[in-house]
C-alpha cells in the first residue's frame, strides 16, 4: 500500500506542517518566547527563606523510575523518592532491607519507568496518605507513603505488558486501577506475532486497597479485546463505581502502529462498572487463572521488605458478565480520559482529533438502558456516539492530550502539537483562554485537578521538549515544567523550572494535608529488625561459618565497634548499622573502601545492612558518609581483612587499641 495516501488526509497534513514549524529556538541564545511580562511575577513565587512552600508537587521520574518532590510555588527540589530503580544515594535496592522491593517473576529488576503518580483519596479529596505510580516496562503499582516518603509497598500486575494506564484512583481509594497497554498473548506464550487478532488480549486490573494499612491486592482481572489501554481516570460523585480507559490501536495491528492504528475514525473509552464486577465476584462468576507475580512489602518496623510470590487472579469474562463493560466511541486515538469533578463529563482527548469530545454520564447511562448499542465486540456493546456524546470543544487546539480541572467549573486541556494549554468551559464547550508552553506540553497538574475537589490556584504544565529554555548541558537537557497562576481570568505563566527524569503526570497537594503525618524519626524502641543493635552495650561481631555479622551503631560522633579484625577474604560481612539518634534529620551513612555496593544512609532508629565480600587482605578504612556533626570527620574506623588461611580470632573494640 502506498503510505503516502495513510498520511493525505488534511487533517494529519497539519498535523506535520506542525510538526516542522513548532517554533522553537534552537540556534541558542536564551528563548525568546514567554517571557513574564508581568513583574509581579517573581514574588508571586518566592518563598522566603525558611519560608514553606504552599504546594507539595508529586513529579513522576520517567524513565528516572523515582518521583520527585517539589515545593510550589517555588519549584524547589525536596527529595527524590527511589521507587523503581536502584537509587545509590539512599542505597535502595543495594543495602539487603530494600533489594526484595524490586523482586519481580522476573527476578530482581533495579529499573523501571515511572509515569503516573496518583494520591489516595478519601471523600473525592485527597488526604495526604499515600502516593501510588505504575511502572510501565515490567507492570508494577508502588504504594510511597507520605508519612516517611518511602516506597512502602510494590505489587507486579500479571498478563499485562506495557502498564500505562494506569494506577488512576477511585474517590476513596477502594480501587487503584492498571490497563495493559500492549496487548500481549493470554496465557502469555510462544506465538506468531502475527496471530495478534486471535492471541492476544487486553487485560484490565483492579487492585484493592486496604483503607487502614493502604496494602494492595488484585481484586479482579477484565479481559479485553488486545487494544492498547492508554490512559484511565475513575469516576466520581454520580458516576462513581466506574472507571473509563482510553484505548486506540482498535484496529489490533501489530506493526508500523503510526500509520495502522490510525485508521479508525473512533477508537473508544472502555466504562469499567466496578460495582457491578463486585456482584459477580461474590457470585462466583470469575475464572480463577495461574498468574505469577511478586508483592514486595516494605516494614517500618522490621525496616525490612519481604517479597511474596502469589500464584493466581480472578479473570471476568464480559460475555459472561453483562453491563461489566461498555464501549464509548471517542475520536480519534484519544489518549488521557479525565473526569470533571461533578463525574458527569468524561473527556476523551483524542490526539489526532480536531474537536475535543466529551461524553456524559448521565447520556451513557441513558444510552445503556435504551440499549443504544451500534454493534457489539467480543461481547460488549459499543454505544452509539450520538447518544453518549455531552459537548465538543470545537477546534480547540492541535494534538490533545490531557485535561484537569479547577473546581470552578473550568477544564485546562494540553496541546502538544501547538504546544499550549486551553482553558474551557465545562457545560458552554467555550474555548476562554489560551497559553503557549515552552515546548510540547504532555501532562497538566492542578492540586486534586483529578478529584472532586480541585485546590485550583497554580496549573502545572510538564513539557517534553526543553531546547533554549535554560543553560545548555550537552545533548541531554533536563524536562521542564512551568508554573501557571490560575486563579484568574486569564492563565499567567510565573515560572519555569528543570524537574529530574522525565515527568509524565503529577499531583499536587496542599501541604496542610501532609505535614502533620510526617514522621521525623523511627522510634527505637519500636524497631524489630532481627540485626538490630538497640544501644553500643549490644554491638558485636558474630561469625557462622564464613559469615560474619557486625551488629554495629551509629551516633554522633562514632561508630561501635570502630576496629574489627578477625575476618578473612572468602568471607561474607554483613554491616548491619542501627542508627541511635533520636532526633530530626541526624542520619549517619556507611561505606567501607573496596565495597562495591553502594553506601547505606542509617535514618535515625533503623537498621541497615551493607553485604561486603573482601577479596584481599589489607587493612580497609569505614566512615560515615553523612556530614552529621562538628566531629563527622572524626566519624571513621577499619576493618582488617587477612587471609584466607588465616586463624586470627575475630575482635572488635570501641576506645580501645586492639591487642594481640
Ligand atoms: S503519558 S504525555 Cu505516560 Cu501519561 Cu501522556
Ligand atoms: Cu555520622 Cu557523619
Amino acid at each position: 500500500m502506498n503510505r503516502l495516501t495513510l498520511y493525505s488526509f488534511p487533517f494529519l497534513l497539519t498535523v506535520a506542517l506542525l510538526l516542522v514549524s513548532n517554533g522553537c529556538n534552537t540556534t541558542g541564545g536564551p528563548g525568546s518566547g514567554g517571557l513574564v511580562t508581568n513583574a509581579g511575577a517573581a514574588e508571586e513565587v518566592y518563598v522566603a527563606p525558611g519560608q514553606y512552600d504552599e504546594f507539595y508537587a508529586f513529579l513522576s521520574g520517567g524513565f528516572s523510575g523515582q518521583i520527585g518532590v517539589y515545593g510550589l510555588p517555588s519549584g524547589r527540589l525536596l527529595k527524590v523518592i527511589p521507587v523503581f530503580s536502584v537509587d545509590a544515594e539512599k542505597a535502595y535496592g543495594f543495602n539487603e532491607e530494600t533489594k526484595p522491593m524490586l523482586n519481580t517473576s522476573f527476578g530482581f529488576i533495579p529499573w523501571d519507568d515511572a509515569h503516573h503518580p496518583e494520591l489516595s483519596q478519601t471523600k473525592g479529596q485527597t488526604d495526604g496518605r499515600w502516593i501510588f505510580i505504575n511502572g510501565n516496562n515490567t507492570p508494577r503499582i508502588a504504594r510511597v507513603d507520605l508519612s516517611t516518603f518511602e516506597t512502602a509497598e510494590i505489587i507486579e500486575i500479571p498478563n499485562s505488558g506495557g502498564n500505562h494506564s494506569s494506577p488512576f484512583t477511585t474517590e476513596n481509594t477502594e480501587y487503584v486501577v492498571a490497563g495493559t497497554r500492549f496487548g500481549v498473548p493470554y496465557p502469555q506464550n510462544d506465538v506468531a506475532i502475527s496471530s495478534y487478532a486471535e492471541n492476544f488480549k487486553g487485560m484490565l486490573t483492579f487492585i484493592k486497597v486496604n483503607p487502614e494499612s493502604g496494602e494492595m491486592e488484585i481484586a479482579f482481572q477484565v479481559l479485553l479485546p488486545a487494544f492498547d489501554y492508554d490512559l484511565a481516570h475513575s469516576g466520581k460523585g454520580k458516576s462513581h463505581g466506574w472507571t473509563f480507559f482510553t484505548s486506540y490501536n482498535t484496529e489490533l495491528k501489530n506493526t508500523l502502529l503510526e500509520v495502522n492504528a490510525s485508521q479508525n475514525d473512533k477508537d473508544f473509552i472502555a466504562a469499567i462498572n466496578w460495582k457491578k464486577a463486585e456482584e459477580y465476584l461474590a457470585q462466583g462468576k470469575f475464572k480463577e487463572i495461574p498468574a505469577r507475580y511478586a508483592h514486595n512489602m516494605y516494614s517500618d518496623e522490621t525496616h525490612q521488605a519481604t517479597s511474596t510470590m502469589e500464584e493466581k487472579v480472578k479473570v471476568l469474562l464480559p460475555e459472561e458478565c453483562p453491563g461489566l463493560v461498555y464501549f464509548l466511541p471517542t475520536p480519534k486515538s484519544p489518549h488521557g480520559v479525565d473526569v470533571d469533578p461533578t463525574g458527569e463529563y468524561i473527556v476523551g482527548n483524542g490526539k489526532l482529533s480536531a474537536d475535543l469530545t466529551v461524553h456524559s454520564f448521565s447520556k451513557m447511562l441513558a444510552a445503556i438502558e435504551n440499549q443504544s448499542f451500534e454493534t457489539t465486540i467480543a461481547g460488549i456493546p459499543v454505544l452509539k456516539y450520538e447518544e453518549v456524546v455531552g459537548g465538543v470543544v470545537k477546534e480547540p487546539g492541535l494534538g490533545p492530550l490531557h485535561t484537569e480541572f479547577d473546581g470552578n467549573g473550568n477544564a485546562y486541556t494540553t496541546f502538544f502539537i501547538s504546544s499550549e494549554i486551553v482553558k474551557w468551559k465545562v457545560g458552554t464547550w467555550e474555548v476562554l483562554d489560551r497559553v503557549p508552553c515552552y515546548y510540547s506540553v504532555g501532562h497538566l497538574m492542578i492540586p486534586g485537578g483529578d478529584s472532586q475537589h480541585p485546590q485550583g490556584k497554580y496549573m502545572l504544565a510538564m513539557n517534553k521538549i526543553t531546547k533554549d529554555r535554560y543553560l545548555p548541558t550537552g545533548p541531554e537537557l533536563n524536562q521542564s515544567a512551568q508554573l501557571y497562576d490560575i486563579s484568574g481570568d486569564k492563565m499567567r505563566l510565573l515560572l519555569d523550572f528543570p524537574t529530574v527524569g522525565e515527568p509524565h503526570y503529577a499531583q499536587g497537594i496542599s501541604a496542610d494535608r501532609v505535614v502533620p503525618r510526617v514522621l521525623k524519626f523511627y522510634p527505637i524502641e519500636e524497631n524489630k529488625h532481627p540485626y538490630a543493635a538497640l544501644g553500643e552495650k549490644q554491638a558485636k561481631v558474630v561469625r557462622q561459618g564464613n559469615e560474619v555479622h557486625v551488629y554495629m551503631t551509629t551516633i554522633r560522633s562514632h561508630f561501635a565497634p570502630d576496629n574489627i579484625e578477625g575476618i578473612k577474604v572468602g568471607d561474607k560481612v554483613f554491616f548491619h548499622v542501627t542508627n541511635l539518634e533520636q532526633d530530626w534529620d541526624v542520619p549517619h551513612g556507611f561505606a567501607v573502601m573496596g565495597n562495591d555496593n553502594s553506601e547505606i544512609l542509617i535514618m535515625p532508629g533503623q537498621t541497615e545492612t551493607s553485604v561486603w565480600e573482601p577479596k584481599r587482605p589489607g587493612v580497609f578504612p569505614f566512615y560515615c558518609t553523612d556530614f552529621c556533626s562538628a566531629l563527622h570527620q572524626e566519624m571513621q574506623g577499619y576493618i582488617r581483612i587477612s587471609p584466607a588461611n588465616s586463624t586470627l580470632p575475630l575482635k572488635w573494640s570501641l576506645g580501645e587499641d586492639i591487642v594481640q
